[in-house]
């Protein structure tokens, strides 16, 4: 096992690492900008090394100097976290020269998975099913024979994208070649590649995802899914485990596809694949080749500690579980705290004046705040994480209420009161929503405060 890893991340993610490391008996390098001296990540570690200014380029996303870090304090792993270069392959291949140990999967797996052409085509070959759509690229001359095929309305998607970007509609005919020309300048733009595919275009969907881990020794196990549909500009607000939209059989059967696809592809520690879901059927849309956000509602239900999993995974061990082992119990929620306007979702920096965390049994808070503590400007609003666990989804609903009463986050605005009305809602309560279903709620709540 590793005796020192260097966690290239901050805020709760940071501090996630952190505690696995701690409870595996690992010593712990925090690195950090200048604006995040005093941050709760930098006090938690074994050690700390400043990287440089607060702007991301020059610090989280700083290699070099995360390498040096590691150089200086003879750690010999680094886990990334989620977001900055936690699906860099340039990031992975640099630890592996350096002889480091990137705690992820290969660079190779994260290139194909970050080309969405490819990582379609891939898995569509392993037996996931995907879209109806465009077999790989999609040219401004074969698009309207296809999109008839295919019939409208037509999705237009960025290879390079994911998260929405550069992705278009088409209705019509009549709206091919705009959608067309609108999708290339977007990805152009984002993402220096005007590459673009054509697929179906799902009307009402669900967004839900399967986790899976993946060791070394050809063993690949699935933690179920997470129903990830409410979300706002692809922002996840709120996730659940298992999906109010599956039944255990539909579960296991996408799971044993995802899981035998896995396999065949040699694929390494933890992943994500995300589908749509509509009238019982699923469709890969992409897969994330990261730990994610929403990891603890998979936790909660699996019992399986995934972060562990994946430093063990990363040092070569196998697992010591497999499927039959995995036992689905209860129903878990996770609510993303954020240092935000709860409507307009308009960034809330500032210094936090009063804090207090709920607690209890099945109640979990993923956070890197404390009181005193003045969140910086620079980096993403997430605050906090609220996971609560309990026997089924209608008490899993009532423990986060009770839960959400006891949660005191002052001196900014949080998505707090959101959550509190969200937890009243008669669709919400039900199951029934989807990945539209925040974004038209919000629209009809009109300007608030
Ligand atoms: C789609 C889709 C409908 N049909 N693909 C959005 C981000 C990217 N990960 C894929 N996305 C979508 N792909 C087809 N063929 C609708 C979306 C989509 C979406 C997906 C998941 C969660 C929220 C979403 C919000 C808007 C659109």
């Amino acid at each position: 096992m590793f005796e020192k890893v260097l966690i290239a991340n901050r805020g709760e993610i940071a501090l996630r690492v952190i505690r696995a490391c701690r409870e595996m008996g690992i010593a712990t390098v925090a690195v950090h900008s200048t604006a995040d001296s005093e941050a709760m990540h930098v006090r938690l570690a074994d050690e700390s090394v400043c990287l440089g200014p607060p702007s991301a380029a020059q610090s989280y996303l700083n290699i070099p100097a995360i390498i040096a870090a590691c150089e200086i304090t003879g750690a010999e792993a680094i886990h990334p976290g989620y977001g900055f270069l936690s699906e860099n392959a340039k990031f992975a291949d640099i630890i592996k020269e350096h002889g480091l140990t990137f705690i992820g999967p290969t660079a190779d797996h994260i290139r194909m998975m970050g080309d969405k052409i490819t990582a379609k085509q891939t898995v569509k070959e392993l037996g996931i099913p995907t879209v109806p759509g465009s077999d790989g690229e999609v040219t401004d001359t074969d698009a309207p024979k296809l999109a008839g095929e295919i019939g409208y309305p037509v999705l237009i998607k960025a290879t390079a994208g994911g998260g929405g970007r550069g992705m278009k509609v088409a209705k019509s005919a009549e709206e091919l070649s705009f959608a067309l020309s609108q999708a290339r300048t977007e990805a152009k733009a984002a993402f220096g590649n005007d590459t673009v595919y054509m697929e179906k275009y799902l009307q009402k969907p669900r967004h839900i995802e399967i986790q899976i881990l993946a060791d070394s020794h050809g063993k690949v196990v699935h933690l179920g899914e997470r129903d990830c549909s409410l979300q706002r500009r692809h922002q996840k607000v709120w996730e659940e485990a298992g999906s109010p939209a599956l039944n255990a059989q539909e579960r296991d059967e996408i799971g044993s596809i995802v899981t035998r696809a896995l396999e065949k592809l040699g694929y390494l520690g933890a992943g994500t694949i995300e589908f749509l879901y509509e009238d019982g059927r699923f469709y890969f849309i992409e897969m994330n080749t990261r730990l994610q956000v929403e990891h603890p509602v998979s936790e909660a239900i699996t019992g399986i500690d995934i972060v562990r999993e994946q430093i063990r995974i990363a040092a070569g061990a196998a697992m010591d579980f497999t499927q039959k082992d995995i036992v689905f119990e209860g129903h878990a929620i996770e609510c993303r705290i954020n240092a935000e306007n709860p409507f307009t979702f308009r960034p809330s920096p500032g210094t936090i004046t009063q804090f207090h965390t709920p607690g209890g049994l099945g109640v979990r808070f993923d956070s890197a705040i404390y009181s005193g503590y003045r969140i910086p400007p620079f980096y993403d609003s997430l605050a906090g994480k609220l996971v609560v666990h309990a026997k089924n989804r209608n008490e899993c609903l009532l423990r986060l209420r009770r839960a959400l009463n006891e949660l005191v986050v002052d001196g900014i605005e949080t998505t707090i009161p959101l959550f509190q009305k969200l937890v009243r809602e008669p669709d919400i309560i039900d199951g029934d929503y989807s990945i539209h279903w925040l974004e038209k709620y919000l629209a009809n709540l009109g300007p608030q405060s």
